[in-house]
């Protein structure tokens, strides 16, 4: 197949890109840094030293006599992205090419902006050059399990049947998002859903939950082909920040209560997940939804297996309650549906305490690049701004 990847330097997207261009599709991948520029700002890094676009790739062609073919801009500038999908003629479009963080649309009205503009704005991009040049082209979209919030009911995948005042219908359920960023998702999934309705594309929606991990069988290839490993307030996620915490001897940072829950899927099921939607198509016309995790877990439950794996490794942890930079549920029910993907094959990789070893000593080789001061919350959700002050409420003594 031809399989074009939006996004495609990010830490999801240089992996599939990988993955595919393994097993024999053709692969295209566009990216204009967006990612690698936010972290100038911010002051941060990956702690993984990752290569350039290019330098990854000619990696990459060395290594297995691969190509993958590569578009540099904006998928925001209409012009560019419509010329990249007129010529490329893709079967399938992975669309992993917005900006992904909560905290980093929260810091002000400028970035709120920033993350509407990009994220939104790019979907409708790309929708429009799929009608108007490859109509029968099947969108793989990135949305997210936040789309959903933490209602006090059972989360179907996407749509619910109702009956209210005597009628019935299935609608799509209802959204209450956590943040600027989650409600660009929610934006995009409404957007894919008309464009599908009114021009018979073919989309599938993955309502993905938080992403673990640092290796797949294609970037263990060659160090040049490691993917980014982010640890930082903003661009971090929690099980992967807390593995770097534990090697920085940084009291482990649970928001709150720390019994926040979510699903959470290991990189390698991300890639798995990606391969099922594209090789198994929907009709045309409607827009499918997956809920995209494996398991879930409290943040404590993770705090707790970052801890005993780091002490397989000789490292003693700290678990701490900080104040919730965020506005959230701290103790909330939680039963999203997953079946979807299951159906299609999926085949689970599930935490395990030698995955959090195996990432802790990634950690550790990589260590000397930490930036320390960007890992505790600064970024505010009630007041806006970045603040100074943190606070720890409580340290636990853990698991
Ligand atoms: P990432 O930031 O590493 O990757 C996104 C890539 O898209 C970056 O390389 C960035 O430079 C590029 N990009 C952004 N805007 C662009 C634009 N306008 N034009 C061209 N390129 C642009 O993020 P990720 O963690 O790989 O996430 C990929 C997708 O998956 C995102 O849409 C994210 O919202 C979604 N997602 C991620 C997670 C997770 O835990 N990582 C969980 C759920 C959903
Ligand atoms: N959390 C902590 N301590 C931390 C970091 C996070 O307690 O140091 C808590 C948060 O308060 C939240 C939960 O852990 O309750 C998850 O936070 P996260 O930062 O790991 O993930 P989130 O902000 O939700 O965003 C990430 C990705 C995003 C994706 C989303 C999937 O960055 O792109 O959309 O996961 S989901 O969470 O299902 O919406």
């Amino acid at each position: 197949m031809r399989i074009l990847i939006l996004g495609g330097d990010g830490y999801l997207g240089w992996p599939t890109a990988m993955y595919f261009s393994k097993r024999g599709h053709t692969v295209g991948v566009v990216d204009n840094f967006t990612r690698r520029m936010m972290h100038l700002e911010r002051g941060s890094d990956s702690l993984t030293p990752i290569r350039s676009l290019q330098t990854r790739v000619e990696a990459w062609r060395e290594v297995t006599g691969c190509d993958v073919e590569t578009f540099i801009g904006d998928i925001k500038d209409w012009y560019f992205i419509s010329g990249v999908i007129r010529d490329f003629q893709p079967d399938t479009i992975v669309h992993y090419g917005e900006i992904p963080s909560a905290p980093y649309s929260m810091i002000d009205v400028h970035h709120a902006v920033q993350v509407h503009e990009n994220n939104v704005n790019g979907t409708l991009n790309v929708l429009w050059a799929m009608h108007e040049f490859a109509p029968d082209a099947h969108l793989v979209k990135l949305g997210t399990m936040g789309e959903y919030g933490t209602p006090n009911v059972d989360i179907p995948e996407g749509y619910f049947t109702i009956d209210y005042n005597g009628r019935t219908d299935t609608l799509p359920f209802p959204k209450q998002p956590g943040s600027f960023y989650h409600l660009t998702k929610v934006h995009d999934s409404h957007n894919i859903m008309f464009a599908c309705k009114i021009w018979g594309l073919r989309a599938t929606d993955l309502n993905q939950g938080v992403v673990y991990g640092i290796e797949t069988d294609e970037s263990n290839l060659d160090d040049r082909l490691l993917t980014r490993f982010d640890y930082d307030e903003s661009f971090g996620t929690a099980l992967n920040r807390f593995c770097v915490q534990a090697v920085a001897g940084i009291p482990l940072t649970l928001f709150g209560r720390g019994q926040q829950t979510r699903g959470y899927l290991n990189i390698r099921d991300t890639l798995q997940c990606i391969e099922l939607s594209t090789l198994n198509p929907p009709e045309p016309g409607k827009m499918r939804v997956f809920n995209q995790w494996v398991e879930h877990f409290s943040v404590m439950d993770l705090a707790k297996h970052v801890k005993k794996a780091a002490r397989e490794v000789g490292i003693d942890v700290t678990i701490a309650h900080y104040r919730n930079p965020r506005v959230e549920a701290e103790e909330h029910y939680y039963n999203p549906d997953h079946t979807g993907l299951f159906d299609l094959g999926l085949k689970p990789h599930y935490l395990s305490d030698s995955l959090v070893e195996s990432v802790i000593r990634r950690v550790v080789q990589y260590q000397d690049r930490i930036v320390k001061d960007s890992i505790v919350p600064r970024i505010y959700w009630e007041r806006g701004g970045t603040d100074d002050y943190v606070e720890i409420v409580e340290v636990e003594d853990g698991a």
